[in-house]
């Protein structure tokens, strides 16, 4: 009985070292909800701040309808071309390229439906924090420039 619950504790011990090793080969899979109203007020990304890693995904999910997600102008890497996406739609976000993703909702932009992506070094990230933005999406986009590490 004592050796089989050793036995089990070394292989628990193999099994998560050997997860710790290949995990950052995997891509992670965030999910970002567009939502009517979240814990943030009504019209948002939820979550809003995602950090990200090279390689990683951004799902939005249409949970509430009437929501899509578009690029913002000067507020994506160099290279990453303009997106934009359906209503009512599943969006999947590739993010290859390191730097700063700032997004909107189309209809929502003025009511601060905006999120931030920060995906390894951010070399756009001033470049970033000059776009000029509308309505309450200024003060949206303040407070989550905060959170960039
Ligand atoms: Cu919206």
């Amino acid at each position: 009985m004592k050796n089989g619950f050793k036995k089990a504790i070394a292989v628990f011990g193999l099994v998560a070292a050997t997860g710790m090793v290949l995990s950052p080969a995997l891509a992670e899979e965030f999910e970002v909800k567009m939502l009517n109203k979240g814990e943030k007020g009504t019209m948002v990304f939820e979550p809003d701040f995602i950090a990200a890693q090279p390689g990683d995904t951004i799902k939005f999910v249409p949970t509430d309808k009437g929501h899509n997600v578009e690029s913002i102008k000067g507020m994506l890497p160099a290279g990453v071309e303009e997106f934009k996406s359906k209503f009512n739609a599943e969006y999947v976000l590739t993010v290859d390229e390191e730097g700063v993703y700032g997004v909107k909702c189309t209809p929502h932009y003025a009511m601060g439906m905006v999120a931030l992506i920060t995906v390894g070094e951010l070399g756009n990230l001033d470049e970033a924090k000059e776009a000029k933005h509308k309505g309450k999406a200024k003060k949206v986009f303040a407070e989550l420039f905060e959170q960039v590490q």
